[in-house]
C-alpha cells in the first residue's frame, strides 16, 4: 500500500477564509451544501484548489455562482482539483451522503436515532469536498435542519446565532464559530438529548455556559463530568494562565464511538463511557478516567485547537503535550484531595498508573513491527498512528522537558509558544524551539527523541570507594534497531538518582565539581553513550536508586540481587522506585516459576519474596492505594514482552501458582487487612476511599484465587450487598477469578440486575473474556466468548462491546487466546475480517493484538502466520488493516 512521507509536505495553494455549511439532515439522504470563500496563497507558485472527498455523491459544483465548466475540474482517487483564476473565488458544492449506512463511525453517522460526527483525522472529507488537512484553518458558519421531533437538539461549534421552526415538522439552528479551525475540529450533533447546565465565571470575569448533553434517562449520571470540566478550567487558568475562549462549552455523550472522546471546538463529543457516572454504575477507576478524559479534551482547546498541527506527522505536538497536561492535572487533583500528608503518595500512585500503561503497551509497540518515532516519518493510514507512542511516549518526552527546564522554565516556554503561534498550524520543532528560546537551553540533541524509535536501554552500575568516600555511577545507553532505523544516536536522558544509606535513609548528594550538597535526588543528564558520575563525601556504601519517578521512558538495567530489591521495596524514599522494586522482584520470581513450569519442575515461591510482600501488606503507614499498586503483579502483557520466547501457557501456570501461594501463605494477613479497610458512609469519589476499596478488592482477589473459604465468603457477602459499583465489580472479579462454583450465580445475578445498562454490561463481558481457568475442568474461555457474541446485549456494531469482549480476550487473556491448537487465532482472523467490512478503525485495533507475533514460540508463530496471511489475503481489506498485517508479515 502507498505510504505518505513527512518530507513530502507542501503548503496549500489556496486558503479557505470562510465556509458556510448547510445540512439538510436525513438518515438515509443528507444533503450538504457548502460555500468556500477561497483566496490564493501568493507565497507559492500558482496551483489549482485541491479538495479531498470520500464516498460522496456530488449534486452540484459552482465557481463564483456559475456551474463549473468540466474543463476546470480534474478528479482522481479521493481528490478533486479546480483550476481557479485570480486571487479569490467562491466555490459551491452540494453533496449527498447516507449517514445511516455509515458504519465506520467516521464522518457523519447515526447512533440511536441521532446524528453525530467524528472528523479527526480524515472524516470531514466523508461529509463534503474540502481541503481536509489540519493546516487549512477556516471560519465556519453552520446551519442544521432536521426533524424537530426526533432531533430536537441541534448543535455545532461556537455560538448559536439563530434558530426556529420550518415547515413539515422540521426546524433549524445556525451556529458560528468565531475561531478559525481545521476541518478535523468540526462537529455537529442533532439528537434527542437533555443537558446538565452550569454557568461559571472565568479568571478574567466572563460568564460562560457549560453543558453536558446526554439521553434523557442519563441526566443523573452527568454531575461528575461537569465537576471535572470545571476543575479542568480552573487548573488551566492557574497553572498555565489559559482561559476558556468561548461563551459556551458543550460535552455530548454518544453510545457508538470509536475511541474515547474528541476535542471539537466548543463541542466535545465523548464516548458515553467517559461521561456517564453514578456510584452504582461506575467504579472509582471509571470516575478517574472520566476526570482525565474530560480534562484532556478541554486542555486541547489550547494545545491542539488554538495552536494546531501543520500536518498529521506532528500529531504528538498536540497529543503528547495534552496527555502530559492531563497527567499533571490528575496528579494535582489527587494530591489536593489527599491532603498534605498524603499528597506525595497520591502523586506516585498516579505516576505508577501511567508508567504501567507505558511499559505494557508502548514498550511493546516500540519493540514490534509498528515501532515509530513519536513523530513518524511515514504512514499508510493515519488512524493507525493514534498510538501509545504518539500519546504516552510523547507525553514522557514533554515530561522530560519539564524535568530538564523546571516548572517555571517550562511555563515560560509555553507562554512563548502561544505568543508566537496562537492561531497557527505548526510543527514539533516550533514547540521545542520555544522551549529552547525561553530558557536559553540548547535542545538540538533532545530533538532526537522526536525522530528515533525504540525504547532506549540505560545500564547503570555503581562502585563505592571507601578510601576516597566516593561513589561512582556508570551510566550507558543503547537503543536497539527498529524497522527502517538501524543506527541509533545517543539521546539526552534525564536520570534521577538517589543514594540510600544502610539505615534506609537517603544520603545527601554532592556531585564532583559542584559545591552544593543537601539534595537527596539529583537529575543526571546522560547525553553520551557512556558517562560516569562521581558523588563525593559518601560516608558508607549506598544502595543506588536510579530513574526515580521514572524520569525517562527507558528500560533500566541495574544488577540487583533479591536482598537489594527487598531492601528498596522496604525503604526507597522515592515511592515510584519503591513500587518498581516490588515489580522487579515479582517479575524475577514469575519468570523463574515460568521456566520451571515449562520444564515440568515443581514450583516454589521464594520465602524472601513472600516475606517482602508480607511486609508491604502489613505496613499500615503506607497509603492503601500505594499498597494496592505495589501488590498488583506486573501485567501478563508486560511479562510476555520480557520473555524470550514468549510462552503464555507456562506463564499463566506461574501466575496462578504465585497468586495462590500469596493468597494461602498470607491468608490471615489479607483477612485482617480486609477488616481494617471497610469504608462507611455514602459513596464519594475520593482517593482515600478509592485506595481502601482498591486494596480491599485486591485482597479478595488473592484470597479467592487461593480458594480461602473466609475470603470467598467475604467476596460473596460483598457482592450480595454492594453499595457501589467498585465494591460490586471488585467482588464479582474475585469470584470470577476463582474456582468457586459461586462465580456463575454471581455473573447471572449481575446480568439480571444490569441487563439494560450497556456500560455496566461491558464490565460483565470483559470479566468473562479475561477470565483465567482456575478450575482446570472448565471449558476454554473461547467457548464462553463465542456464546457471549450471540447474547442480545452484544453487537459488533458497537465499539465498546467489541473492546469489552473481543479486546479483553485478545489482549487481557494471553494464555487462552494463544491456545496451543490455534483456535484463538482462527477466531481472531474471523473477527478482524468481519469487523473490517463495517468499521476499519475498530478492526485495525483488534488486528494489532497479534502484531508482536514473532516474540512467541515457533509452534505458536507458525499458527499465527497462517491467520495473518489469511487476513492479509482477504478481499476488500481496508488500508487500516492492510497496513497492520503487512507490517507484521514484513
Ligand atoms: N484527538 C482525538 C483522537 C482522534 C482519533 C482519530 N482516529 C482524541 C484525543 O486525543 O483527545
Ligand atoms: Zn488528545
Amino acid at each position: 500500500a502507498p505510504s505518505i512521507q513527512r518530507s513530502d509536505y507542501t503548503p496549500l495553494a489556496w486558503n479557505v477564509d470562510g465556509v458556510d455549511l448547510h445540512f439538510a439532515l436525513d438518515p438515509a439522504a443528507t444533503v450538504v451544501t457548502s460555500r468556500l470563500r477561497c483566496s490564493r496563497n501568493t507565497q507559492i507558485a500558482p496551483a489549482p484548489l485541491r479538495l479531498l472527498g470520500e464516498d460522496l455523491e456530488v449534486l452540484g459544483l459552482t465557481v463564483d455562482g456559475v456551474e463549473a465548466a468540466p474543463g476546470l475540474v480534474t478528479q482522481g482517487e479521493g481528490w478533486l482539483e479546480i483550476a481557479l483564476e485570480g486571487r479569490s473565488a467562491e466555490v459551491g458544492i452540494v453533496t449527498r451522503i447516507n449517514p445511516q449506512s455509515n458504519t465506520s463511525l467516521s464522518g457523519l453517522y447515526v447512533s440511536r436515532g441521532g446524528f453525530f460526527t467524528q472528523c479527526e483525522a480524515e472524516g470531514f472529507r466523508r461529509i463534503t469536498w474540502f481541503p481536509d488537512r489540519p493546516d487549512a484553518m477556516t471560519r465556519f458558519t453552520v446551519t442544521l435542519e432536521a426533524d424537530a421531533a426526533s432531533c430536537p437538539v441541534l448543535l455545532s461549534n461556537g455560538n448559536l446565532i439563530e434558530q426556529g421552526p420550518l415547515a413539515g415538522g422540521r426546524h433549524y439552528a445556525r451556529w458560528e464559530d468565531p475561531f478559525p479551525k481545521p476541518s478535523y475540529l468540526f462537529a455537529l450533533v442533532a439528537a434527542k438529548l437533555v443537558a446538565l447546565e452550569r454557568r461559571v465565571t472565568t479568571a478574567s470575569g466572563r460568564e460562560v455556559l457549560l453543558q453536558v448533553w446526554v439521553e434523557e434517562g442519563n441526566l443523573d449520571r452527568t454531575e461528575h463530568a461537569m465537576d471535572s470540566l470545571i476543575h479542568s478550567m480552573r487548573w488551566d487558568e492557574e497553572v498555565f494562565g489559559l482561559e476558556l475562549d468561548l461563551d459556551r462549552f458543550m460535552i455530548v455523550a454518544v453510545s457508538d464511538f470509536n475511541m474515547g472522546a474528541m476535542e471539537n471546538k466548543g463541542l466535545n463529543i465523548f464516548n458515553a463511557k467517559y461521561v456517564l457516572a453514578k456510584p452504582d454504575t461506575a467504579t472509582d477507576v471509571d470516575y478517574e478516567h472520566i476526570e482525565s478524559v474530560v480534562a484532556h479534551e478541554y486542555f486541547h482547546n489550547w494545545t491542539g485547537n488554538r495552536v494546531t498541527c501543520r500536518d498529521w506527522f506532528q500529531l504528538t505536538l498536540k497529543e503528547g503535550l495534552t496527555v502530559f497536561r492531563d497527567q499533571q492535572f490528575s496528579a494535582d487533583m489527587l494530591a489536593v484531595a489527599a491532603g498534605d500528608a498524603g499528597a506525595a503518595s497520591a502523586r506516585a500512585v498516579k505516576r505508577i498508573d501511567d508508567v504501567r500503561v507505558l511499559r505494557a503497551v508502548q514498550f511493546a509497540e516500540d519493540a514490534g513491527p509498528m515501532a515509530h518515532p513519536i513523530r513518524p516519518d511515514s504512514y499508510q493510514e493515519i488512524n493507525n498512528f493514534y498510538t501509545a507512542t504518539v500519546y504516552e511516549k510523547g507525553a514522557e518526552v514533554i515530561r522530560m522537558l519539564h524535568t530538564l527546564l523546571g516548572a517555571e522554565g517550562f511555563r515560560n516556554g509555553m507562554d512563548l509558544y502561544f505568543s508566537y503561534h496562537d492561531g497557527q498550524a505548526v510543527t514539533c520543532d516550533d514547540f521545542v524551539d520555544c522551549m529552547a528560546e525561553a530558557n536559553g537551553h540548547d535542545l538540538d540533541q533532545f530533538m532526537r527523541w522526536y525522530s528515533q524509535a525504540g525504547t532506549p536501554h540505560v545500564k547503570a552500575a555503581g562502585a563505592y570507594d571507601a578510601a576516597s568516600r566516593s561513589y561512582t555511577l556508570m551510566l550507558s545507553q543503547h537503543t536497539p534497531p527498529t524497522p527502517g532505523q538501524t543506527d541509533k544516536q545517543p539521546l539526552l536522558i534525564p536520570v534521577a538518582v538517589g543514594l540510600i544509606g544502610p539505615d534506609g535513609r537517603d544520603l545527601p548528594l554532592r556531585l564532583e565539581g559542584e559545591n552544593h550538597a543537601g539534595v537527596t535526588t539529583r537529575v543526571l543528564e546522560l547525553s553520551e553513550v557512556e558517562q560516569s558520575f562521581r558523588f563525593l563525601d559518601v560516608a558508607v556504601e549506598p544502595v543506588p536508586s536510579v530513574l526515580r519517578g521514572f524520569s525517562a521512558p527507558v528500560i533500566l538495567d541495574l544488577a540487583e540481587d533479591d536482598a537489594r530489591l527487598a531492601f528498596r521495596m522496604a525503604h526507597d524514599t522515592d515511592a515510584f522506585n519503591r513500587w518498581d522494586a516490588a515489580q522487579r522482584f515479582a517479575e524475577r520470581v514469575i519468570l523463574v516459576l515460568t521456566a520451571d513450569a515449562a520444564a515440568g519442575r515443581t514450583l516454589a515461591v521464594p520465602a524472601d519474596f513472600v516475606a517482602a510482600f508480607r511486609a508491604l501488606l502489613n505496613d499500615a503507614a503506607l497509603d492503601p492505594a500505594f499498597r494496592a499498586q505495589a501488590m498488583t503483579l506486573p501485567s501478563e502483557g508486560y511479562l510476555i514482552e520480557r520473555m524470550q520466547p514468549a510462552d503464555p501457557a507456562p506463564l499463566r501456570v506461574a501466575l496462578m501458582h504465585l497468586m495462590r501461594a500469596l493468597g494461602t501463605h498470607l491468608a490471615d494477613d489479607w483477612l485482617a487487612l480486609c477488616r481494617t479497610l471497610e469504608v462507611t458512609g455514602p459513596y464519594r469519589y475520593h482517593p482515600t476511599d478509592a485506595g481502601r476499596r482498591a486494596l480491599g478488592n485486591l485482597a479478595l482477589k488473592y484470597l479467592a484465587a487461593a480458594g480461602v473459604p473466609e475470603g470467598l465468603a467475604w467476596a460473596q457477602a460483598q457482592f450480595a450487598r454492594f453499595g457501589n459499583m467498585t465494591e460490586g465489580v471488585g467482588a464479582l472479579a474475585a469470584l470470577v477469578q476463582s474456582a468457586s462454583p459461586a462465580r456463575e450465580a454471581a455473573l447471572g445475578a449481575f446480568h439480571a440486575r444490569y441487563r439494560d445498562d450497556a456500560l455496566v454490561l461491558d464490565k460483565w463481558f470483559a470479566l468473562q473474556a479475561g477470565a483465567w481457568r482456575w478450575d482446570a475442568t472448565a471449558a476454554p474461555v473461547l467457548e464462553r466468548v463465542r456464546a457471549l457474541m450471540v447474547d442480545p446485549a452484544f453487537s459488533l456494531a458497537n465499539p465498546n462491546k467489541v473492546y469489552a469482549l473481543l479486546g479483553s480476550f485478545f489482549r487481557a487473556n494471553p494464555a487462552e487466546f494463544h491456545a496451543a491448537d490455534g483456535s484463538g487465532y482462527a477466531f481472531w482472523a474471523d473477527q478482524v475480517i468481519a469487523l473490517d467490512a463495517r468499521n476499519p478503525q475498530v478492526a485495525a485495533r483488534m488486528a494489532r493484538s497479534l502484531e508482536n507475533w514473532q516474540r512467541f514460540t515457533p509452534a505458536l508463530q507458525a499458527l499465527i502466520r497462517v491467520q495473518l496471511e489469511r487476513v492479509a489475503g482477504a478481499t476488500g481489506l481496508s488500508p487500516d488493516v492492510t497496513e497492520i498485517v503487512e507490517k507484521a508479515l514484513a
